[in-house]
This record gives C-alpha cells, sequence and structure tokens, in this order.
C-alpha cells in the first residue's frame, strides 16, 4: 500500500508516476494508493486500511515528519515493513520504518544559495533583497531549503524581508508573492522553494507590471527554485527562472529494488540519497562549492530538457 502525499505540484505527479510505473503486475506487484490532498489525518486513516488489508508492505511519503509513531508502531505490531519516501519521519525510534529513499534538502537550498552568493557577486549586486515562498511547513524539503537559506542570509549578509508558506502550489505561491509585491517595493530575488511557487510568483510578478530576469540593476526580479520539472526547465530557458536545483522524483525504480532486496532476505540501507543536479539560465556562475565539494552548474538548453526523464 503507497500512501502518497498528494498531487500538489508537478513533482509528485512525477513521483507518484515513477512509483506506478515501477510496482506493476509484470514485476510482481499488487499496488493499493492512495492520495491524502496534502492532509495527514488522511495518510493516517490510509495506513491503518493496509494494515487491515494485511499488505505485504507500506509505503508512506509522509506530508510532514512528525505525528508518525503511534501509526508506524501499529504497522510494526502487525509484522508490516514501512518504506519510507520523499520526505523524512521524525520518529523517536528508527525502527519504526525499515529504509527511506529521498534527497538531501539542506544540500539542495545550500547549493542555490551559493550559486546566488557567487552571482551577486560577480554582478556587483549591492544588496541581495530576498523573500522566501517556503513549502509545507513541517516538510523536509521545506526544513532543508530553509535552513540553508536562513544560514546563507546570516553569512553574506542578505536582507530577508519575508518568509511565507506557499504549500508547493502554484496558487497558493501567486497569492504570497501577491502580498508580498503590496508590502515591498525592493524586492529583487525570489527564493521558490519548488517550481510550481515559482510559476505562481512569475504570474504574481508580471501582473504587478514588474519584470522577472536576472537583470537586477534594472529593476528585475530574478526568481530561484527547487525540482528542475520539465515546465520548471522550460521556464529556466525562457530567463524566467534564474536558478533550478534539482530534486529527483524518480523513486519507483529505488522502492522496487529495496523491496525485492527485503523479499531476498538482504540487508537494506536505512537511507539512500539521491544524486542532483543544478541548472541555470545562463553561465555567469558555472560551478559551485558547498563543504569543499564541488557542484557543477549547467546552462540550460532545448536539448537537455528534451532529453530528460521528467
Ligand atoms: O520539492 C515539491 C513537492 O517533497 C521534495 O514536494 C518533495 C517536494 C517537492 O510538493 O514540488
Amino acid at each position: 500500500g503507497f500512501s502518497q502525499v498528494g498531487a500538489e505540484s508537478d513533482w509528485r505527479v512525477a513521483n507518484t508516476k515513477s512509483m506506478k510505473s515501477a510496482l506493476t503486475a509484470k514485476n510482481g506487484f499488487k499496488l493499493s494508493f492512495a492520495d491524502a490532498q496534502q492532509k495527514q489525518e488522511n495518510q493516517l486513516t490510509a495506513i491503518r486500511n493496509f494494515i487491515q488489508q494485511e499488505v505485504d508492505y507500506i509505503l508512506l511519503a509522509p506530508v510532514t515528519e512528525t505525528g508518525w509513531d503511534t501509526v508506524l508502531q501499529e504497522a510494526k505490531d502487525a509484522d508490516i515493513p514501512v518504506i519510507i519516501v520523499d520526505r523524512m519521519v521524525d520518529v523517536s525510534d528508527d525502527s519504526l520504518y525499515t529504509a527511506w529513499v529521498g534527497s538531501n534538502f539542506k544540500l539542495e537550498g545550500q547549493k542555490a544559495c551559493e550559486w546566488l552568493n557567487q552571482y551577486a557577486a560577480a554582478k556587483n549586486m549591492s544588496e541581495v533583497n530576498i523573500v522566501d515562498i517556503q513549502g509545507t511547513i513541517g516538510a523536509s524539503a521545506q526544513i532543508g531549503r530553509t535552513e540553508a537559506l536562513n544560514e546563507a542570509v546570516e553569512a553574506n549578509g542578505w536582507n530577508l524581508l519575508a518568509q511565507q508558506t506557499g504549500e508547493f502550489t502554484q496558487a497558493k505561491g501567486q497569492e504570497v508573492m501577491e502580498s508580498m509585491l503590496k508590502q515591498y517595493d525592493n524586492i529583487n530575488v525570489v527564493y521558490c522553494e519548488n517550481d510550481n511557487e515559482a510559476f505562481g510568483a512569475i504570474d504574481a510578478i508580471e501582473a504587478a507590471g514588474k519584470t522577472v530576469g536576472s537583470d537586477i540593476a534594472n529593476g528585475e526580479i530574478m526568481v530561484m527554485s527547487f525540482d528542475t520539472t520539465n515546465a520548471g526547465l522550460t521556464d529556466t530557458l525562457a530567463g524566467k527562472i534564474a536558478c533550478d536545483v534539482e530534486c529527483n522524483p524518480l523513486h519507483g525504480p529505488r522502492v522496487q529494488e529495496i523491496i525485492e532486496k527485503l523479499e531476498a532476505g538482504e540487508e537494506v540501507d536505512k537511507q539512500a540519497y539521491v544524486d542532483e543536479e543544478m541548472f541555470a539560465a545562463d553561465d555567469t556562475v558555472t560551478s559551485i562549492k558547498v563543504d569543499d565539494a564541488d557542484y557543477e552548474v549547467t546552462t540550460i538548453t532545448q536539448d537537455i530538457i528534451d532529453g530528460r526523464a521528467y
């Protein structure tokens, strides 16, 4: 049984597609899928239903990190292994889940912020007046990306004007951007914690008669984002997103492999991070360093977009 957050973003749709494409009857699976519409109580109900159905495995993509101890203990008491997908659970005892597969969200944020730090230096930006359209509060992706920004704001002397959740959706992202534009007339960077919020922010900026782009000196507003969905990279190619940091949603094959190993009585990694890239609209910054590791920044092209799996 797979309890999925919902369909709030292009990323989530790609994640669900990847899971359903791997966990097929042809591959030996019978998948019960539950969409929670971003509500934890729906996930708790779905997990209890899976326990009643005596499924062999429970897959959980948790909407937020806390509140899982009781239901995961019920799954453990029913001898049903739980695999956590994407966001993490914050539980008192990590024997309550067998494995987790997902991204290093803090590193994603650090990569985005270091790109901005290098970009601002290259363009001699006198000040960075930044707003943060956060993801769903309490989701691992929001926690990591926000934490990285807060640390970079301190380290680089940026002005963090506002921080508010856009719930990883385009509609909320647009609404939050509209209100931030009413409050501040000196915003020059918008840090969107996913592509769908960026789409909403871009619409709000353009509706306010301002220009989205990287020419800060001439009053353009630079939009940054995460996920590198097809639509996100298309906006990056158009120069509307200045930097998009990849968050790989293709967890289906990874979860399939974990289950096949468990079925074969083999050990599985408790946590497995996926490797991720980053893309920019131009080649002002072509590589960045985070904690002594180097990361390439790829200038986006249509060919790259056409060649990607999502
Ligand atoms: O960035 C966002 C989705 O948890 C990494 O959730 C995932 C995030 C992703 O809504 O688009």
